[in-house]
């Protein structure tokens, strides 16, 4: 089957032809300089061409604060379309082959036309996110809880949209559910933490017995927001210890903007990994709190740190790593299909540097308690400029040397505002 192509193939190859020779030098060069410390290039770019990260549905149209929502022109109005820029995202990056969907947000009559229009595009759905956080018209109130809800019929109808979400799944040909409730309290005294959780695990033990075999749950936690006081699933230890309640098809995911601004996620990165309870990831960045930032443009470091602890499981063979990335982005003054195009960069960047750490060298300062030389080695990696490999390994897969230029100068935007005509109401907020 052909795939369907949103940009014009013969417009990458345009701008390919431009920028190829100038590649072709820097690859050459970066080539050098790995050699000179025995890292074989080729198979750096080998490793970046495999890498792949799941664009969220959500995130390709624009996002908001609380305060207003200003949406970019032709931004998709469904999951068709938002699937229609996804592709393109795939199309010129080559670093994004799935995509992860919302319900009931990207609800449609006809899954299995759902599921034929993704193929059309080469696009595989990836873990289905489930959503109790908002109310729907005609069902019971999701303000005090969900999941945890004090009443029962409550929680049932949050158990049952669950079950309704791996439903969807099997139909769609995905292999993981993601839950993550914004249930929690406003003041101390509202809510008996111990009856709360007790209430999420009992829900949770009835989804979890639903999942097909070969599929995973991945339990998303978050320090606060909505809930001010106290959120029930509020940070790793809690998503561990209910993980480990519930079954080893039962995994964290790690949002990185759901912790408090100072903590070490790299730390908590690596102890998921040990215990083997590392999902998946939705990937941002921050400054102040869940700011759902662009991955990689307040604190490229820390991105390059948890890689570095990914890496690290990877070459060894840690038993039962299989961390499922996703990006989990807001984009409320940048075009969303640029801002995912550069976060997937982001994280190559990240994955291909964490790649090159000497890890002999690393293993042995830290053996020896060697720390300048220990953090030396990672920042030689770190500090290594790998864009031209990221650039050839996108350019051999099919993309676009320069995607940003090319989806710029394709006017695929400038289409779809027509296309697409605006939802001017202007809905604010996204969680
Ligand atoms: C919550 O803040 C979250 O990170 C969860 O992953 C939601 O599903 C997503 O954002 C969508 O708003
Ligand atoms: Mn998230």
């Amino acid at each position: 089957m052909t795939l369907r192509t949103p940009i014009d193939p013969e417009l990458i190859a345009k701008h390919n032809a431009r920028l190829e020779n100038d590649l072709a030098a820097d690859y050459e060069h970066l080539g050098a300089v790995l050699a000179r410390r025995g890292v074989d290039l080729e198979a750096i770019t080998a490793r970046i061409q495999r890498f792949a990260v799941a664009i969220p549905s959500w995130g390709v149209g624009s996002g908001g604060t609380r305060f207003a929502r200003f949406p970019v022109a032709g931004e998709p109005r469904n999951i068709f379309e938002k699937l229609e820029d996804c592709a393109v995202i795939q199309q010129l990056g080559r670093a994004t082959p799935s995509v992860s969907p919302h319900f009931p947000w990207d609800r449609v009559d006809d899954l299995r036309e759902l599921r034929d229009f993704a193929r059309s595009y080469g696009i595989v759905f990836d873990a289905i996110n489930s959503n109790t956080f908002e109310d729907l018209p005609g069902q019971l109130s999701y303000k005090f809880g969900s999941l945890t809800h004090t009443h029962k019929p409550v929680r049932e109808q949050a158990i049952a949209h669950n079950l309704e979400c791996i439903e969807i799944g099997k139909r769609l040909g995905s292999r993981a559910l993601t839950v993550w409730i914004g249930d929690g309290s406003n003041f101390p005294g509202q809510l008996n933490m111990t009856k709360a959780l007790e209430r999420y695990l009992e829900s949770m033990r009835v989804i979890v017995a639903a999942l097909p075999d070969g599929w995973r749950a991945f339990i998303e936690h978050k320090l606060y927001e909505p809930a001010l006081y106290s959120t029930v699933i509020a940070d790793w230890g809690t998503s561990f210890i209910c993980a480990t309640q519930l079954g080893a098809n039962v995994q964290c995911l790690v949002d990185l903007g759901h912790h408090a601004p100072t903590t070490n996620i790299e730390q908590i990165v690596a102890r998921l990994i040990q215990f083997q309870r590392l999902g998946g990831f939705h990937f941002n960045d921050s400054k102040y709190g869940d700011d759902d930032l662009d991955t990689g443009s307040v604190n490229p470091f820390q991105i390059f740190l948890v890689f570095n602890e990914l890496v690290d499981a990877e070459l060894r063979g840690a038993p039962g790593f299989a961390p499922a990335y996703m990006l989990d982005q807001s984009h409320i003054v940048t075009d969303p299909i640029e801002s995912l195009l550069e976060s997937a960069v982001a994280l190559q960047r990240a994955y291909a540097q964490a790649s090159i750490v000497d890890r002999d060298a690393l293993n042995s300062a830290q053996d020896t308690n060697d720390a300048l030389m220990a953090n030396r080695t990672l920042q030689n990696a770190v500090r290594m400029d790998v864009e031209s490999a990221i650039k050839m390994a996108r350019k051999r897969n099919g993309g676009a040397i320069d995607p940003v230029a090319v989806f710029r100068d394709s006017r695929y935007r400038q289409c779809k505002a027509s296309a697409r005509p605006q939802d001017l109401t202007g809905k604010s907020g996204i969680v």
